[in-house]
């Protein structure tokens, strides 16, 4: 697939109409920091469209992205990030579990994201569990594969792999641009 267009819609933070207008949604979600926006930037035409933060944890919304004004990528915000307040990681996390669990969304692709050299972390597995127990479409991504030599990276890749029952995990480095062509290929299915 090519993405010829791409435009910021806006940001939504609980329910909205936007969510149910029929549109397919590839929402990427993961840790803060593994390169959620740096990936959609790296999909798209556009220069930056999706911030890449240099305070993470910092927005609590979900950015909504129309794409070739078909579908849909959605960046939400990372989770994990040390520095920021119980409070914020919980209503971050409560977004996660509402949008997966009872917004009702029908059409979409989750794509979580996770470092290759770090793994899965205690919440990615959680997250992993639920989509992997309702079936809900997902790929996962390892990216910033660039930090690690190649037998390294196939140690990993197999150690990712072991801890799915359905899904696939990609190795991905937006700074190297591995994998997006594979990527752009799956999207064209999905659309
Ligand atoms: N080495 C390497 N660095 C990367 C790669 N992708 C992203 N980065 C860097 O990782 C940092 C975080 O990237 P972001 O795209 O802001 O990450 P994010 O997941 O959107 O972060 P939050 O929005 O805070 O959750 C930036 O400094 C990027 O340049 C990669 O493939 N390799
Ligand atoms: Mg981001």
């Amino acid at each position: 697939m090519k993405i010829n267009t791409a435009r910021y819609i806006k940001g939504i933070s609980g329910t909205d109409e936007i969510l149910y207008d029929g549109k397919f949604q590839v929402a990427f979600m993961g840790r803060s920091n593994v390169g959620k926006s740096s990936l959609i930037n790296s999909l798209v035409p556009v220069r930056n469209l999706a911030r890449t933060s240099r305070s993470p944890g910092k927005t609590i919304r979900m950015d909504f992205f129309l794409i070739n004004y078909k579908f849909y990528f959605v960046d939400f915000p990372g989770y994990g990030f040390a520095k920021v307040p119980e409070k914020i990681h919980d209503k971050l996390r409560k977004m996660i579990l509402w949008y997966l669990l009872y917004s009702q969304v029908k059409n979409r692709l989750i794509i979580l994201i996770i470092d290759l050299k770090v793994g899965l972390t205690a919440y990615d597995k959680t997250i992993l569990d639920i989509l992997e127990e309702r079936h809900i479409d997902y790929l996962l991504i390892a990216n910033k594969s660039d930090k690690l030599k190649k037998h390294e990276k196939d140690k990993q890749l197999r150690e990712i792999e072991s801890q799915l029952s359905f899904g696939e995990v990609i190795p991905y480095s937006v700074k190297e641009n591995y994998g997006r062509n594979r990527l752009l290929g799956i999207l064209t299915e999905v659309e």
